[in-house]
């Protein structure tokens, strides 16, 4: 791969033109400057799998692979307006949500969505960073769930916020089991929800996505040692990489998956904190051999 890219062919240059190859999808997110998730989790998930991804920029967080510090909420004309700019430029075949910030961007994101009714949105609803501190308040919790909800196609919580988003009184005694969370969220308005299992006691980690029917599909995955930052913006980015070229949901929610557990399973720790996923994993090079003395008498390729 490396080779090939510092000594190109010269006669493989194409000439321009004016095709689309890769299906374009907006991404409204936040930044989170550890490259683990956010805005960088997605866009490396939906470019590595063939998407052109469309950042709009809805916070900037001061956090590492450890630590979120603060955040900083952009104002909804700002994130509107990275938007609307590029929506006027080129088509775009599906929209995904993660941080919001605000009831006021979720206000702007509903009405911004809803002049594009057949593009599909996927809402990774981002309530808490991956080391747990809060990034949503209940009263954002409540614009997502009666403003928001009723225009996405598929929801992608973890069970925790399976739960927030499906519990209205949280001091209260309502404890339901994650099949009635899906059913009180689908009631909402998501014509999908993939709720995520990461989060629970399970030997495996089980994921399962309902519908109108109930049940859909439920997909059990080994439960991998380490504790990972961007794993949620992973699997909600690739689903939506795969939407946005036409896959069927049942086949998008299995390869999203498929691909996730990949890049979990390749992760890597660039600081002290959580293992990031390898988004890219399937391009990077064979294993390097350890001592490259030991291979200097090797024949050259
Ligand atoms: O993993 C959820 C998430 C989404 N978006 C941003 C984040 C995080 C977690 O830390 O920082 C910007």
């Amino acid at each position: 791969m490396k080779e090939k890219i510092l000594n190109p062919d010269h006669s493989e240059v194409k000439a321009l033109t004016n095709e689309r190859p890769y299906p374009a999808v907006l991404v409204l997110a936040g930044n989170d400057p550890s490259g683990g998730a956010g805005l960088s989790a997605d866009l490396l998930t939906l470019a590595s799998l063939g998407c052109h991804p469309l950042p709009v920029v809805t916070a900037i967080t001061v956090q590492d692979s450890a630590t979120l510090d603060d955040f900083l909420v952009m104002e909804p004309d700002w994130v509107v307006d990275q938007a609307r700019m590029v929506l006027e430029d080129m088509p775009v075949e599906a929209f995904k949500v993660g941080m919001i910030g605000s009831v006021e961007n979720v206000a702007a994101i509903t009405e911004l969505v809803s002049d594009y009714p057949d593009v599909p949105l996927v809402l990774d609803p981002v309530l808490a960073s991956g080391s747990g501190s809060p990034m949503a308040d209940d009263d954002l919790v409540a614009a997502m769930r009666d403003m928001l909800l009723p225009q996405v196609s598929v929801l992608t919580p973890n069970s925790l916020e399976a739960r927030r988003l499906a519990v209205n009184d949280p001091d209260g005694d309502d404890d339901p089991d994650l099949d009635e969370c899906a059913r009180r969220l689908l009631a909402l308005g998501p014509a999908y929800v993939l709720i995520t299992g990461t989060h629970e006691g399970s030997a495996d980690v089980v994921n399962v996505l309902y519908g109108p029917e109930g049940r859909i599909r439920e997909d059990r995955w080994p439960r991998l040692p380490g504790s990972y930052h961007g794993s949620g913006c992973t699997l909600a980015s690739a689903l939506t990489a795969f939407l946005a070229q036409g896959v069927e949901i049942g086949e998008a929610v299995r390869e999203a998956q498929a691909y996730t557990y990949q890049t979990l399973a390749h992760a890597f720790r660039p600081g002290m904190g959580q293992f990031i996923p390898d988004r890219l994993f399937w391009s990077r090079d064979e294993a390097e051999p350890e001592n490259p003395e030991e291979d200097a008498g090797a024949e050259p390729e």
